[in-house]
């Protein structure tokens, strides 16, 4: 173990270090990494584990036997490394049934295909050890809106979540559930598009409590969200069960770039958030290297993601601890949002401090002197 990894649990899904850079226009530019030799790897280079989806490690059509000598395999490449499963998944995107969606297909039978899958893949991540189970949805959506009534999907999607949270307890496992939103690719649009759309969705569930949701940098920001607001949201609704860690561009496909490699000033504010708040789950890296890195890369990529985040924190608590931060912070007000607003005072109080406004507004918040003195501490200069 490095340094790097001694503090926060950093994880990396199977699919990203193996990922083998195929993109919709070419095939792949690296050659298949073993899981076997991905989690080596990723031990020496200080993650604390691993993450997949069933398919990730079985490959789709293994026999039983196969199945049971290949999680064996790995069974022993995880002890011997001492990387843990952080969280497990199921791949209910690639088969071709599940074109017109897997919980929410309009063909039932697909969707009964759909939960089954997703049961054995539970017994997969329960029998690993995975503490978080994450949903997402990736053709649940349409690209032909007439097609599906939105609440009809709903309920059906809810209805999957419903009885795998049934079977899930009913087997003793102890893993929390946790919806991944998107708002689009590789559906036109698709269901629960950004964490506000997930969180309302959990609180409709049967079983709430058990269900968080995992937002990715990558897809709040595509739908031109601000990621910190949104696992600030997750956060204080006590949601927050899993993140997924990436960088990208607004307006932009799917990009899953290294943490860090894209705005870096919504990074540190929401490093800051999370080491703030005490969020102590997993941080996964949902990433890839670029298409244009040879097997190398890979781990130049992955040393990268968990090097930028570890020094993100570093300059988060360097920020806060400056004095002049403090003043500033301060001049803006920013503990006194922390104050009840009313208190115990009836509305004839409130009505009349109504009269105050116009006074008020001459006041400024000095978010200007604030947010530089952010950008130069991110920059290493103060
Ligand atoms: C896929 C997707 C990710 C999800 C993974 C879990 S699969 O790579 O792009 O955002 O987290 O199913
Ligand atoms: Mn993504
Ligand atoms: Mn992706
Ligand atoms: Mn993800």
């Amino acid at each position: 173990m490095t340094d790097m990894g001694s503090r926060h649990r950093f994880t990396f899904g199977l699919w990203t270090v193996g990922n083998p850079g195929r993109d919709p226009f070419g095939g792949p530019t690296r050659a298949p990494v073993d899981p076997v030799e991905s989690v080596a790897k990723l031990a020496q280079l200080g993650a604390w584990g691993v993450n997949l989806h069933d398919e990730d490690l079985v490959p789709w059509g293994s026999s039983p036997s196969e199945r049971d000598r290949i999680v064996a395999r790995f069974k022993v490449a995880l002890g011997e490394s001492g990387l843990d499963v952080g969280m497990a998944t199921t791949n209910l995107f690639a088969h071709p049934a599940f074109k017109d969606g897997a919980f929410t297909s309009n063909d039932r039978r697909v969707r009964r295909a759909a939960i089954g899958k997703a049961m054995r893949s539970i017994d997969l991540g329960a029998e690993l050890g995975a503490e978080v189970y994450v949903f997402w949805g990736g053709r649940e959506g349409t690209e032909s809106g007439v097609a599906k009534d939105p609440r009809d999907a709903l309920e059906r999607y809810r209805e999957a979540i419903d009885v795998l949270a049934d079977y899930a307890v009913e087997q003793g496992y102890a893993m929390r559930f946790a919806i991944e939103p998107k708002p689009n690719e590789p559906r036109g649009d698709n269901f629960l598009p950004t964490v506000g759309h997930a969180l309302h969705f959990v609180s409709t569930l049967q079983r709430p409590e058990m269900v968080g949701v995992n937002p990715e940098v990558a897809h709040d920001t595509m739908a031109g969200l601000s990621i910190h607001h949104a696992v600030g949201q997750a956060l204080w609704a006590g949601k927050l069960f899993h993140i997924d860690l990436n960088s990208q561009r607004i307006g932009r496909y799917d990009q899953d770039y290294r943490f860090g490699a894209e705005d870096l000033k919504e990074c540190f504010l929401l490093v800051r958030l999370l080491e703030r708040a005490g969020y102590a789950g997993p941080l996964a890296f949902d990433a890839h290297a670029y298409r244009n890195e040879s097997a190398e890369g890979v781990w130049e990529f992955a040393r990268g993601c968990m090097a930028t985040y570890t020094a993100l924190a570093e300059r988060a608590r360097h920020f806060d601890a400056l004095p002049e931060v403090q003043e500033a912070l301060a001049a803006a007000s920013t503990g006194e949002l922390t104050v009840t607003t009313v208190g115990g005072d009836g509305a004839p109080v409130l009505k009349a401090e109504a009269d105050s406004l116009d006074a008020l507004a001459e006041r400024g918040y000095f978010n200007e002197r604030l947010d530089q003195l952010l950008v130069e501490a991110l920059m290493g200069v103060r």
